[in-house]
């Protein structure tokens, strides 16, 4: 008998300390807060009189005062110890887009540039006529050497919804560029539109080698809150 109670108690210590772990871990790993699109009027496209709506973004490469940067995940614990070495999109990377409608995102890039190791992923593929905008001057793609990070939509594997495929390579500051009063140097900020079709649910993520490990895919590559997250198309 007692050797059975010891049997229980053992099991039932194992079960909580698995059951905490992954509660732990599900907390860490939960989805940033819901950022949607404001729909601001209409705009003439190619497939006709459309809503327009807009969305605005930033990419930071490390939290300061003024931008304390996502807190979940595990690069959150890594980052409490060594606040100045990952990069992340502000202030959420859970996007909601409405169906059928011309979405203009403008995306604010404070990052030094890394190469992709793919030249693909410095073109602009999937916005309205092909080109986004870089401060200022509207381009089909930028060289491979001057991405700092990518925002990618595509759709999951499994398919079986509407096709969705965005890239739109964010171009680098200069590396030696001197910060501003917020800490960051000036901004390149790129705007690109693009037509949504039905409601969906899809996956967006950077391909920049921008993260740690393995050829730096990893940490914060594919971590949500970070250089990752999901589209839902509403
Ligand atoms: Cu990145």
């Amino acid at each position: 008998m007692k050797r059975f109670i010891f049997a229980l108690l053992t099991v039932a210590v194992g079960v909580i300390v698995v059951a905490g772990a992954v509660l732990i871990a599900q907390q860490r790993q939960a989805e940033p807060a819901v950022l949607a699109a404001t729909v601001v009027g209409t705009a003439e496209t190619p497939q006709g009189t459309l809503p327009h709506a807009t969305l605005e973004l930033s990419i930071y490469p490390q939290a300061s005062a003024a931008v304390p940067g996502p807190t979940s995940g595990v690069n959150a614990i890594v980052a409490e110890t060594d606040q100045d070495s990952w990069p992340f999109y502000w202030p959420s990377t859970t996007l909601e887009l409405p169906a059928h409608t011309l979405v203009t995102m403008t995306v604010h890039q404070y990052d030094s540039a890394g190469a992709v190791y793919n030249p693909y992923f410095a073109t602009v593929q999937g916005t309205v006529d092909g080109t986004a905008d870089f401060n200022g001057m509207k381009k089909p793609g930028i060289a491979p050497a001057d991405v700092a990070h990518t925002f990618m939509i595509h759709q999951y594997p499994e398919g079986g919804q509407p096709y969705f495929f965005l890239n739109v390579p964010m171009e680098g500051v200069a590396a030696d560029a001197p910060n501003e009063a917020n800490g960051y140097p000036k901004p390149v900020d790129v705007t690109f539109s693009f037509i949504t079709g039905d409601p969906g649910t899809y996956v967006w993520n950077c391909e920049d080698p921008c993260g740690d490990s393995y050829v730096q895919f990893g940490g914060v590559m594919s971590e949500r809150g970070w250089m990752s997250g999901t589209v839902t198309v509403v």
